[in-house]
């Protein structure tokens, strides 16, 4: 019997114990799934940040630990966790974020909030260009990052790519380190930030670096927060350099009630919902990731704690 204990909250047991249940089933695992259990006889710890696990210390025999999250940001430095972590790459996740970000960059390109609001009975032609003409930015090429900047270049847009290493993927330029960085923001039309929240990426796009972008650039952030320098951007906003910014995820969230952001005339608010861990396919990973670590396997995903994703 492996003993899996679920460290998130009430509504994600809710949400997710009938699907890990099912998927332990048909990988033929033998799991007692609990969420109350002594913390010596834990095998593997499905995790999510917003439960209030913080120490992994009483989990004596502790295997491996996965997150129900893809980024890590809130795990990954816990020095009370000496065992491999493995982040959540799932297909529903995927396919939802790819839903969002082509939503925002299509109602970007084609000016749909003037349209939207300008029913004045001012007949207004604005013709916006073919997608082949708009540059798209995709800062992060991982599991996300890629579907997006592929759903993107199907739809012919120019897409360029930024990564820590660089990568090779048809119909998207690839660029990687500083330099690429420059390259590609001097191409950004519109900016999708898929990066994770790491010592490095912390305020990548600052002020310098918004500078790069042309006037007029549009920022769509379901990555994390602190990508983004919110003063900067709020002042770049304020001169018209960025037309309009997209956020889904903020420093602090949810976002408090007074924070400029919310009644910028120039911003958009989602509540960090840009995309879902959905419980069938991430249920099969979790699942397939217990029974390879069962067998000396290594679990698929997982986090180097040296670069923080
Ligand atoms: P991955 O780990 O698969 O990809 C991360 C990408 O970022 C990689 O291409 C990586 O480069 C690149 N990267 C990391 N550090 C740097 C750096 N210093 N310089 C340049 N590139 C860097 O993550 P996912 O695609 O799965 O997810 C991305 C993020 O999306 C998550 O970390 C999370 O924060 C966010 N997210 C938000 C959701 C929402 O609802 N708002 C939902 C799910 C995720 P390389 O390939 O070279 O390693
Ligand atoms: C995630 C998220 O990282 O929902 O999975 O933001």
């Amino acid at each position: 019997m492996i003993n899996v204990f679920f460290a998130s909250t009430h509504s994600d047991w809710a949400e997710f114990g009938g699907a890990l249940r099912s998927a332990f089933a048909a990988a033929g695992l033998d799991v007692n799934l609990t969420r109350d259990i002594d913390p010596a006889l834990v095998d593997y710890i499905v995790y999510a940040p917003t439960g209030w696990l913080k120490d992994f210390t009483p989990f004596t025999r502790l295997k491996g630990v996965q997150s129900l999250w893809a980024g890590v940001e809130k795990i990954v430095g816990n020095e009370t966790l000496q065992v491999p972590l493995a982040r959540m790459v799932d297909s529903g996740l995927r396919e939802g974020m790819v839903e969002y970000c082509v939503g925002h960059v299509l109602r970007y390109h084609l000016g749909m909030d003037r349209d939207v609001l300008r029913q004045n009975a001012n007949w207004e032609v604005h013709v916006p260009p073919l997608a082949r003409d708009r540059s798209v930015v995709i800062l992060g090429l991982g599991a996300l990052g890629t579907a997006v900047a592929q759903a993107l270049s199907a739809l012919n847009f120019s897409v360029t790519g930024w990564s820590r290493t660089q990568k090779e993927i048809d119909g998207v330029r690839c660029l990687a380190g500083d330099v690429g960085l420059e390259e590609a923001l001097r191409a950004g039309e519109i900016v999708v930030l898929l990066l994770p929240q790491t010592s490095e990426t912390d305020n990548v796009l600052n002020e310098e670096r918004l500078a790069v972008l042309p006037r007029g650039a549009c920022i769509l952030n379901p990555g994390r927060g602190p990508l983004i320098d919110d003063d900067a951007l709020l002042a770049a906003l304020e001169d018209g350099h960025i037309a309009h910014a997209t956020l889904d995820v903020f420093r602090v969230e949810p976002l408090p009630g007074d924070h400029p952001y919310w009644a910028h005339p120039h911003v958009t608010v989602t509540p960090h919902i840009a995309s879902d861990t959905r419980p069938d396919s991430a249920a099969r990973l979790v699942a397939d990731n217990i029974r390879r670590s069962e067998a000396g396997k290594a679990m698929l995903h997982t986090v180097d704690r040296s670069l923080g994703y």
